[in-house]
């Protein structure tokens, strides 16, 4: 059995039609369906919905044998155990730090000023602020994180952005951009050796797939 873990929401839509291209398709709609393991068209093909953010770990550790997780979840998670040999090319956005409006990012980097910032993604905002060589003390969050520097609770956010449409209804600006992300398809190191030749097919089309949306 060849189990592949997605997530619901924006993964899972952009996802289907590279599944469909692989001759797979979902018995019923995760986004309707309350289950956490869906059959498909294939005996040997079953889908786990999961977390976004838990995705790698269900692949890192053999409960699902392929994932596709974004940029961002993979940076953070560290990508033990993971082969990561495609990059899909969706969910794309971009990884940005963002102020409240008319804040003077740049002013408080030349003066220095230690600057607190809310993030989930606090392995990511530590190695950026680190490499620029700024102090800053990061708060986790889990969601929301516009809401931080409108509130007094931080200077600044680090976040996903797409449209933008989120930052400008808060009033925030995005003054870095930190790294273009995209969703990876992620395979368990020891299933691509053990599985190889039912993993291969799927990793081709996925390709293809891709290839051919460019
Ligand atoms: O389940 P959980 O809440 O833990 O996970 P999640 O919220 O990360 O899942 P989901 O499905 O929202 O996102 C899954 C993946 O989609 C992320 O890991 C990213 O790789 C990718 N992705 C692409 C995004 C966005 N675009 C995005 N815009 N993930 C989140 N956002 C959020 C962003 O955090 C911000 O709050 O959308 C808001 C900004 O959007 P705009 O369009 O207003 O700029
Ligand atoms: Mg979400």
């Amino acid at each position: 059995m060849i189990t592949i873990a997605l997530s619901k929401g924006r993964i899972f839509e952009e996802t289907a039609p590279l599944l469909a291209a692989a001759g797979i398709h979902a018995d019923e709609e995760p986004g309707s369906s309350r289950k956490l393991i869906l059959e498909t068209n294939r005996d040997d093909v079953r889908l786990i919905i999961v977390r976004a953010s838990d995705v790698p770990t269900y692949v890192q550790y053999g409960a699902a044998d392929i994932g596709i997780a974004g940029k961002d979840v993979l940076d953070e998670h560290g990508g033990t155990g993971l082969y990561q040999p495609l990059d899909l090319q969706i969910a794309k956005c971009k990884m940005m730090v963002a102020v409240r409006e008319g804040f003077d990012y740049q002013a408080c980097i030349s003066q220095g000023a230690r600057l607190k910032v809310v993030t989930k993604y606090v392995k990511t905002a530590r190695e950026h602020f680190a490499q620029k060589g700024m102090h800053v003390d990061l708060i986790k969050l889990y969601g929301s994180m516009e809401l931080g520097p409108l509130v007094g609770l931080a200077d600044a956010i680090v976040d996903l952005v797409s449209t933008g449409g989120t930052l400008r209804a808060n009033k925030l600006e995005a003054v870095e951009h930190i790294g273009d992300i995209s969703s990876r398809l992620i395979i368990n190191q020891a299933s691509m050796k053990l599985n190889r030749e039912k993993l291969q097919p799927i990793l081709g089309a996925f390709s293809d797939a891709v290839a051919g949306a460019k």
